[in-house]
């Protein structure tokens, strides 16, 4: 009955099975995965459809999952003379900037390889993760987000940030957002912490716990955490392969 939290695999899917065993993942325990399982990584489908089959995991959004998603609808056509004219600017541009810079071109291939009712299926999948969660292990309380929390000011009720403040906007690790809360997140790896004694593990201060340790780049890792024992476990470390995008 333990309950894990772990995020930004980016299609790292090796990590992930690696790290479901070393944390002996049993079906009466839980898994949140906080966002960014798509995108840059050679994976991110299959993991995505990996998570799907497994009935404990739950899920929320990253800024990778908003940008597919925007993308989506594009991926299902087919790319003709035609329909490319009928293409809104605003969302060619969104796609164009996923792929480029954002590493989607590894989501895009293989999310192309599925078939109709299955891309159907990672889509319907995908619009269910949640934008955060409130939960209480071991008579702790803990929110996990994906990024957040953006125009953070204090007693600020959380239904009242915007999607953009909880997923695209990276945590103020310098200051404490509830004294009587822990913060999860993820988006930022813990190798861009200013100041952060341990790059590349799950780093904690001011009631914040940043559990992103760059599973995609070279030398960083998968990580999760247990809520109940605050222990962390850790994937082995990435190595940069030749195929890799650095
Ligand atoms: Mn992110």
């Amino acid at each position: 009955m333990a309950t894990y939290v772990i995020s930004d695999i980016h299609g790292e899917y090796d990590m992930l099975m690696d790290l479901i065993e070393k944390i002996s993942l049993k079906e009466s325990d839980t898994l949140y995965v906080l966002g960014d399982i798509l995108d840059r990584g050679s994976h991110p489908i299959k993991t995505l459809r990996q998570l799907m089959v497994m009935p404990n995991v739950i899920c929320l959004v990253g800024n990778h999952e908003l940008m597919a998603l925007e993308s989506l609808k594009f991926l299902m056509q087919e790319v003709t003379t035609d329909n490319l004219k009928k293409l809104d600017p605003e969302m060619l541009d969104g796609f164009l900037v996923w792929v480029e810079h954002n590493g989607g071109k590894t989501t895009m291939d293989e999310f192309r390889e599925l078939s109709l009712e299955d891309q159907k299926e990672v889509i319907g999948y995908l619009r269910d993760f949640l934008v955060y969660e409130e939960i209480e292990v071991a008579g702790r309380d803990f929110l996990l987000v994906h990024a957040g929390l953006g125009g953070f000011y204090p007693g600020k009720d959380i239904e009242d940030y915007s999607l953009k403040e909880l997923v695209w906007d990276r945590a103020d690790y310098d200051i404490c957002y509830y004294l009587d809360k822990y913060v999860i997140t993820g988006h930022t790896p813990t190798q861009c912490i200013n100041n952060n004694p341990k790059p590349g593990y799950i780093y904690r201060k001011n009631n914040h716990i940043a559990i992103d340790c760059g599973a995609y780049m070279s030398g960083g890792r998968l990580a999760a955490i247990c809520l109940d024992t605050g222990d962390e476990y850790y994937s082995y470390p990435h190595v940069l392969k030749n195929h890799d995008v650095t």
